[in-house]
């Protein structure tokens, strides 16, 4: 059998077995009555061996959605959606709205001198800049003006509003919310601001200027709020970051060479329910299988190739973005022998880490690779 579907230790013993009678199922009727049930009916269902996630793998093409997604800019305004977005929608998932396990994620346009109404919500949001000029985003007052591959979180309660000036271009970029997790714990709330605009309160891009300076913090500086000050992290510092990183270390087998995109006052995560990430795969490198628990969505920042993703092949390039549920198996390949390709991966590991729930694991057969099937 193989490793993929292991599925065959439902009647070990000490797991429920118990064989339907009449009488049982009478009972089972009578228990139903009053809002209740036999555990051992279920307990296979609810208390899995492994994680099984309902989430399947998918790659949402860059290629195949642009097209749809500028439609939209002629259908409908950002005043009239709210959010002018196309969600991405996992195929496995359709008890809510996610493009893997608890993350949701979409693609949002806005034509130059267009701009989306201030709110907050219990939800945390990243964005992650695909294309166009002149896109900015103002949390809190601070505005963070925003280029290809950078990318700003927008926190849990922070007031955020999203524009693109005048004098740029129709901008696209990535969301990614913690909308499905926050539902599921019941919650979220979702508040409009007052005015539908912030004031803009603090210099341009000053967080990023403060807080965004490698081996160095403002002296007196002062931050407890659960979540980074550096709000903006941006595309050239992050890839010089990585480019003099792979001169020093032989990368991780699983994920090359990797960096984590971290709260500067505390190394720990940008926010306390999602984490991101930001990896270089070297000309040719074809990385290990592993897997571990956690939901992780990636965004092909730079370059192509594939991913096998239990032991089905995935191709992208650049700008696709593609998912890994919780547990699957999965390794990567950089198609070039040449150039770099560097992936982008926002992810709940703070969630998993947080309440002990993190667990990895190495593909131990065929040499650390898995066999397409
Ligand atoms: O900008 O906060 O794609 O609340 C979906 C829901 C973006 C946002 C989305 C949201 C936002």
């Amino acid at each position: 059998m193989s490793r993929f579907h292991e599925n065959h230790r439902e009647d070990v013993a000490g797991r429920a077995n118990v064989e339907d009678t009449p009488e049982l199922l009478a009972y089972y009727d009578d228990l139903i009555k009053y809002e209740a049930g036999a555990l051992w009916t279920v307990a296979n269902k609810i208390e899995p061996w492994e994680p099984k996630s309902e989430s399947v793998p998918v790659v949402w093409r860059y290629n195949d959605l642009r097209a749809h997604v500028l439609r939209s800019v002629d259908l409908v305004t950002p005043e009239k959606a709210g959010r002018r977005v196309i969600y991405l929608n996992n195929p496995g998932r359709q008890d809510v709205h996610a493009a893997v396990g608890w993350i949701y994620a979409g693609l949002q346009v806005m034509n130059p001198g267009e701009r989306a109404s201030a709110h907050r919500h219990s939800a945390s949001a990243i964005r992650f800049i695909m294309e166009g000029t002149g896109a900015y985003t103002v949390v809190d007052g601070h505005k963070m003006t925003l280029g290809r591959n950078d990318f700003v979180l927008t926190p849990n309660g922070t007031w955020h509003e999203h524009a693109v000036e005048a004098s740029g271009t129709p901008c696209i970029w990535q969301d990614g919310l913690d909308i499905p997790l926050v539902n599921a714990l019941e919650a979220n709330f979702y508040e409009v601001h007052p005015d539908l605009s912030e004031p803009v309160a603090f210099p341009v891009d000053d967080m990023t200027k403060t807080w965004g300076n490698p081996g160095l913090t403002p002296s007196g500086g002062d931050w407890n709020n659960g979540y980074s000050p550096m709000f903006k992290y941006e595309w050239e510092p992050t890839y010089d970051a990585l480019a003099k990183y792979a001169t020093a270390t032989d990368g991780s087998p699983f994920d090359g060479v990797m960096m984590e995109y971290v709260n500067p006052t505390t190394n720990g995560p940008v926010m306390k329910t999602m984490g991101a990430s930001m990896q270089m795969l070297r000309p040719g490198e074809h990385t290990k299988a592993h897997r571990h628990t956690g939901s992780y969505l990636y965004h092909v920042a730079k370059g192509s190739g594939h991913s096998i993703i239990n032991g089905k092949r995935f191709d992208w390039s650049e700008r696709d973005i593609f998912c890994v549920p919780s547990w699957a198996w999965h390794e990567h390949v950089n198609g070039s022998s040449t150039q770099d390709a560097c992936l982008f991966c926002l992810n709940d590991l703070p969630v998993m880490r947080s309440l002990g729930l993190y667990r990895e694991e190495a593909f131990g057969e065929n040499n650390g690779n898995q066999p397409l099937l």
